[in-house]
């Protein structure tokens, strides 16, 4: 079976497992702690995420996770272009993860924190400014040029799971905000919510309540 092995809180686990659920695939979470991943034989980056199947063993980093699965299991689009797009999609979520895992870790989600990033990553005016990207205007961007609900290819792809799962994360902090900002990404965060499979993982056992390692957002 699927295994995946991370500490106990959602993270950067959190995309792999919409992706393992949303195909309806059975896997067993491992709870680990920091204590465990010195153990470099199966932790060789020395972190987690840390996945293995019936394919490949202690697989690491979380995106190279997420594109394994999207060829795996036909989340990956059906070309080449659908491929690149699906693969920038992901790279420019992972510009605002670390932003965000800056908020979180760093600032510890203070006020004048939480004011400045969405100054810098969240207000609709401040695209243009010196962000590197990392913005979620961008990912708003991307949202509207996809079509039925979908960024790439019309059907559900790991861009879809990656943008979702970073907006859910902004939604618990930055909710009245994108919801008047961005009514495009409250839809799309509906749509794949109530995707059967993704539903019913959302509401189940497996999603975990803490989200973030310190309880924070
Ligand atoms: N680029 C990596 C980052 C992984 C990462 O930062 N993992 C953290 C947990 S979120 C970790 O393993 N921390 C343990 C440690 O630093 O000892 C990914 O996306 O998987």
């Amino acid at each position: 079976m699927a295994t995946l092995y991370y500490l106990p809180f959602r993270g950067r686990a959190e995309p792999v497992k919409l992706a393992l659920a949303s195909q309806g695939v059975a896997f067993k979470f491992e709870p680990i702690d920091r204590q465990q991943i010195q153990d470099l034989n199966h932790f060789k980056l020395g972190q987690v995420p840390v996945y293995s199947d019936d394919e490949i063993p202690f697989l690491t980093q979380s995106k190279a996770i997420l594109r394994h699965l999207g060829r795996k299991y036909k989340l990956y689009g059906s070309s080449r272009q659908d491929q690149a797009a699906i693969d920038e999609a992901v790279d420019a979520v992972e510009d605002l993860q670390l932003k965000y895992a800056s908020l979180i870790y760093v600032a510890e989600l203070a006020d004048d924190a939480k004011t400045t990033y969405w100054s810098s990553h969240g207000d609709p005016n401040t695209k243009k400014g010196r962000n590197g990207g990392a913005h979620i205007a961008f990912l708003a961007a991307l949202v509207a040029s996809g079509s039925e609900g979908h960024i790439i290819a019309g059907s559900l792809t790991i861009a879809d799971l990656a943008i979702f799962n970073i907006l859910d994360n902004h939604l618990r902090i930055f909710q009245a905000e994108i919801t008047e900002a961005y009514p495009e990404l409250i839809k799309f965060h509906q749509h794949i919510a109530a995707v059967p499979a993704i539903r019913s993982y959302l509401g189940s056992e497996q999603r975990l309540k803490q989200n973030t390692g310190n309880g924070l957002g």
